[in-house]
């Protein structure tokens, strides 16, 4: 199949889904070319199956904010026109779902029908979509995607809830590539950051308001009042600042380190004990998944779709939004006793097999064949409509 993929090619959650599931379908064999304002941050290897076309735009001064969805919806005709693409699919609706649209309707004119996927992924429906400024249209695109998926169960009831949705929505949750995520042997970069053999507790993320990265730093706080431990927190955005006044204010500098943005965040929850994730939203939490898949156990809130991966007692611990005091309590309770965390480490690994992406990638393969099916009829309507002007 020849796939068109647009994403956000940045560090979140979407992008990296958006990006991973280009590669997984270029190694079976599908031809996936990506149509985004920069090189995706995952796209880190040649692929023969991969192509990339960058969407540029031309800025002007009448413009206070470049048109970045013409020049989305216009880049997008000219590769599937060109490449011959069969399928276009859009990762977070905000504006990628209303460009595909437009896209398509630009296209019927000249005969050809794209059918375009609509894949939802969290603050593009519970945070920012629902916002009076952008819901109207991303309710209209939702509802005239050819096909619709969330990445959890949890976000396909937000999306009924939150929007007047008309269309079918797919749940096909997000995937680890094992290949990637294995727990490796770091024990000299352990060293280093903990040279008494002190637990280490990790957040990754893009220090986005969402995140309450500054609960993780108070609950580190009080598991540190209680015993050695040190915290990487990795990723960097609009909150970096606050919580680094945070961790100067609760006096565990020289136990908390800073890492900014990483690319090969295995390489870190290699050396993880423990993996902090205490958000106010989260459809899915895919870092999550990635530290379980690392034999991290996860100490997170119970919003969103946290609870269909991370399993309360088993892989870690679910606390309310904002109970640091609960966060901490459970931290202590598998960090002081080596024979728990080993217990915690092996069910983190077995929980996150089942989101294999081997498992994973036929269910959007198979989505595609049924999308595929469904347009059939306006497929060859708009090809009959080309023949005969
Ligand atoms: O987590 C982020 O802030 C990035 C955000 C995004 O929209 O790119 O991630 C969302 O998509 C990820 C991949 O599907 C999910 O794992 C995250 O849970 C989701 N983030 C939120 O819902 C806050």
């Amino acid at each position: 199949m020849k796939i068109g993929i647009v994403c956000y090619p940045t560090f979140g959650g979407s992008g990296v889904v958006a990006t991973e599931l280009g590669k997984g379908l270029a190694d079976k064999g599908h031809q996936v070319h990506f149509i985004t304002y920069s090189e995706p941050a995952r796209l880190d290897a040649f692929h023969s199956n991969i192509f990339y076309h960058e969407v540029t735009f031309q800025n002007y001064a009448l413009f206070q904010y470049a048109p970045y969805e013409t020049a989305l919806a216009s880049r997008m005709v000219d590769i599937i026109k060109f490449e011959k693409l069969e399928l276009l699919h859009v990762h977070y609706a905000i504006p990628h779902a209303s460009a595909a649209y437009l896209a398509q309707q630009i296209l019927k004119d000249e005969g050809i029908y794209i059918p375009f996927i609509t894949t939802l992924h969290g603050t593009d429906i519970t945070l920012v979509g629902k916002d009076p400024t952008y819901s109207p249209v991303v309710t209209f695109a939702i509802n005239h995607s050819d096909g619709v998926t969330t990445v959890s169960e949890s976000l396909k009831k937000d999306t009924f809830a939150n929007f007047k949705i008309t269309n079918e929505i797919e749940v096909i949750p997000n995937f680890i590539d094992f290949k990637r995520f294995t727990k490796k042997n770091k024990e000299h970069f352990r060293k280093l950051l903990a040279p008494n053999d002190e637990k280490i507790l990790m957040h990754i993320s893009n220090f986005r308001k969402v995140k309450r990265v500054e609960d993780v730093v108070y609950m580190f706080k009080e598991v540190r009042d209680k015993m050695d431990c040190k915290l990487l927190l990795v990723g960097d955005g609009p909150e970096r600042n606050h919580v680094e006044a945070i961790c100067r204010s609760i006096g565990y500098c020289d136990d908390i380190r800073f890492l900014g943005k990483q690319e090969a965040v295995e390489e870190l929850l290699a050396i993880a004990d423990l993996f902090v994730l205490p958000s106010e939203s989260e459809s899915f939490g895919l870092a999550a998944l990635e530290a379980m898949a690392c034999e991290v156990p996860v100490i997170s809130s119970n919003t969103g779709g946290i609870p269909e991966i991370n399993i309360n007692g088993q892989t870690g611990f679910m606390s309310d939004v904002g109970d640091i005091h609960d966060m901490a309590k459970n931290a202590l309770y598998i960090l002081q006793d080596d024979e728990i965390l080993k217990k915690f480490k092996a069910n983190a690994l077995e929980q996150a097999k089942k989101f294999n992406i081997h498992q994973i990638l036929p269910m959007y393969e198979n989505y595609y064949v049924k999308v595929l099916e469904e347009a059939s009829a306006k497929i060859n309507e708009a090809h009959n409509f080309s023949t005969s002007i």
